[in-house]
């Protein structure tokens, strides 16, 4: 980590070690390019600051700050997972397809990972596993629909062995959602093409590498503190 890449381009990841953010990681080691990583421990609350939300105004990580953007701005500063890929999938010309269908098949599911599995899982995670109460329409609501969208993945996957071409990021959006399947109540064994994939991405040196990284800062007791709690789930009336 840390300092210029090869390519004298320099780049700062606002991180947590969690699926949004492992997103990054892995693309920026599939990438092959060196970063600056910059902790931002969202259980003690420090995404709520005015200074990070200057960077990322949702008050989430990941963000980016690439202080050599093609474009010959000072810096370019993304926020949100998705974007974020496909800036770096943009400025390096990989992992996004330039043919007009084939860059919209990657993108559709990149945005079916944003605006489904991503959401949806992380509500199973919050009510399986974070929330004080134990609601049970809330589990198996968020269960079941993570069951669904894995059914949905599975069967996109059953004649290809990549949600949309070549391997890109749709690939890797959705990865480290899977990732956390035991967390979201689901067996891969039921899903078979989907568990192939995920042996595929599993068995990628960026992959692991990326769903390592300051892998020693998680405490998964934190996200149930109550400084994690206050930090984390908009609790205040
Ligand atoms: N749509 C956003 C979601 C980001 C997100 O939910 N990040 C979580 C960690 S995985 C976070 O920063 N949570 C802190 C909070 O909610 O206060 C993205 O994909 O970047």
């Amino acid at each position: 980590m840390g300092g210029m890449d090869s390519t004298g381009d320099s780049l700062t990841l606002y991180y947590w070690p969690t699926p949004n953010g492992f997103k990054i990681t892995i693309m920026l080691a599939e990438l092959g390019i060196d970063y600056r990583l910059v902790p931002v421990d969202i259980t003690r609350g420090e995404q709520h600051t005015s200074r990070y939300q200057s960077i990322s105004p949702n008050g989430k990580i990941p963000a980016l700050i690439d202080a050599s953007p093609r474009d010959g701005r000072d810096k370019a500063v993304i926020f949100e997972s998705g974007a974020i890929l496909l800036y770096l999938a943009e400025k390096y010309d990989q992992f996004l397809p330039k043919e007009v269908e084939a860059r919209s098949q990657t993108v559709q599911w990149l945005f079916w990972q944003m605006g489904g599995l991503g959401p949806m899982a992380g509500q199973a995670h919050h009510f399986r596993l974070y929330a004080d109460e134990k609601i049970a329409y809330a589990i198996r609501r968020y269960t079941n629909e993570c069951r669904r969208l894995y059914t949905v993945m599975n069967l996109r996957l059953r004649d290809r062995n990549w949600l949309a071409g070549e391997y890109s990021i749709a690939d890797i959006a959705c990865l480290p959602w899977i990732f956390r399947h035991e967390r979201q109540g689901q067996d891969l064994a039921e899903f078979t093409d989907l568990q192939a994939w995920y042996q595929r991405l599993m068995a990628r040196d960026a992959v692991r590498h990326g769903l390592g990284v300051a892998a020693e800062l998680r405490d998964d007791a934190a996200f149930t503190s109550a400084t994690g709690r206050a930090a984390l789930f908009s609790l205040d009336d």
